[in-house]
C-alpha cells in the first residue's frame, strides 16, 4: 500500500496535509469552524497549540477549558474572557486556552468527521508541532458498571470491523481505525489506584445510532427480542469490546491517516448488560463526565511540566 510509505509528518513536527489540492487554492475555508487561513492569521492564533481535545457537547467542551485553565494555570490577558472562537458557525463550539483546545464534536461518525478534517487542516495552516488529539466522551459499558472510565486501545465498528469505510466517488475506500498504543499506555498509568471507581483499557465499539445500532430496546423501532440483544451484547464481550459509543472509528482512523497521536478515554453512563436508559441523576451524571476531563488534564499537566 503506498500510502503507508508516505512519512505523514515533516521533521520538525508539523503536519503533512495528504491533499495536493489544498496548496494550491487561494485560501482555504474552515467554514463549519469559522475560520479561514486568509482572513485568520492561522499561526498567530493557533500556532503554539500542542492538545487538541473534543468531546460531544459545547457546554462540557466550555467547562473543561475553565477546568484545564485552572490546571495548568493558564492566565487570560486582563480584561478578557474565555470566548467560543467558532461562535458565529453555530455548528461547533472552540475554546483555546494556551496550548489546548478544547473543541465540541456534536454526535456521530459524520459530524465529528467533518470536524476532523478541518481541525487537521487547522493544524497544517496554523504549523502546529506534534499535537496530540483526545476525545473525552460518554459511552455505555458492557460489564463495566456506570462511571468506569475506558481507554480505547482498539476500535471496531458494529460489525467487528477495525476500519473507517467511506464512499468515495462510487467506491468504498477503508481506512484503518488505529490508535497510539503507547498514548493507552501513558494514560492508564496517570490513572489513580485511589479512585472510587476502575479505569481500564479495551476495545471500543462505534455505532453510527444510539438506538438499534446499539442493540437498546427503547428505541422508537425494535424488531428483536431482548435475547438477541443480550447474545450480540455478550459476543461484542467476548471479542473484547469493553464500550459502546458514537466516534472512535472516525477519530481513530483520521488522526492515523495525519499521523496525529489520539486517545479515546470515556465514562460508562451505564452498564448495558443491565439495562438502556440513562437515569442517573443530573449531578451524578455530571460528576462521572469529569473523570475522562481529569485524567487527561492530568497528562497535559504532566506533558507541560516535563518541558
Ligand atoms: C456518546 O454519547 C453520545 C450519544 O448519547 C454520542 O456522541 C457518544 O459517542
Ligand atoms: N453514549 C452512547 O453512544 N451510548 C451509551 O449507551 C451512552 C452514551
Amino acid at each position: 500500500n503506498l500510502n503507508n510509505l508516505v512519512e505523514t509528518r515533516y521533521p520538525d513536527g508539523t503536519v503533512r496535509l495528504r491533499n495536493p489540492h489544498i496548496e494550491l487554492m487561494d485560501q482555504d475555508i474552515l467554514y463549519h469552524l469559522a475560520l479561514g487561513s486568509e482572513s485568520h492569521d492561522l499561526v498567530e492564533m493557533f500556532g503554539d497549540v500542542k492538545f487538541v481535545c473534543m468531546g460531544g457537547t459545547p457546554k462540557r467542551m466550555e467547562n473543561f477549558a475553565h477546568y484545564i485553565m485552572k490546571e495548568i494555570g493558564h492566565k487570560l490577558p486582563t480584561g478578557t474572557s474565555l470566548m467560543d472562537i467558532s461562535q458565529y458557525s453555530y455548528r461547533y463550539s472552540m475554546y483555546k486556552v494556551g496550548p489546548v483546545l478544547s473543541i465540541s464534536h456534536g454526535m456521530g461518525v459524520p459530524s465529528i468527521g467533518i470536524l476532523l478534517h478541518e481541525v487537521i487542516k487547522l493544524m497544517y495552516h496554523a504549523k502546529c508541532k506534534d499535537p496530540i488529539f483526545f476525545r473525552i466522551g460518554t459511552c455505555g459499558g458492557i460489564g463495566l458498571e456506570g462511571g468506569t472510565v475506558v481507554i480505547s486501545d482498539d476500535a471496531v465498528d458494529g460489525m467487528l470491523n477495525n476500519y473507517y469505510e467511506v464512499p468515495m466517488l462510487g467506491k468504498l475506500v477503508r481506512r484503518p481505525a488505529k490508535l497510539d498504543k503507547r498514548l493507552v499506555r501513558e494514560l492508564k498509568a496517570l490513572s489513580d489506584v485511589e479512585d472510587p471507581y476502575d479505569t481500564v483499557t479495551g476495545t471500543t465499539m462505534c455505532a453510527i445510532d444510539f438506538y438499534e445500532g446499539q442493540g437498546r430496546l427503547d428505541g422508537a423501532f425494535c424488531e428483536y427480542s431482548e435475547t438477541d440483544k443480550m447474545d450480540y451484547l455478550e459476543n461484542l464481550n467476548k471479542h473484547g469490546v469493553k464500550n459502546i459509543e458514537m466516534e472512535v472509528i472516525p477519530f481513530a482512523a483520521l488522526t492515523h491517516h495525519a499521523g496525529i497521536r489520539a486517545a479515546v478515554v470515556c465514562v460508562s453512563l451505564l452498564d448495558r448488560l443491565k439495562g438502556d436508559q440513562v437515569c442517573s441523576p443530573k449531578e451524578v451524571m455530571n460528576e462521572y463526565q469529569s473523570r475522562p476531563q481529569k485524567l487527561v488534564a492530568k497528562y497535559i499537566k504532566r506533558q507541560l511540566q516535563m518541558k
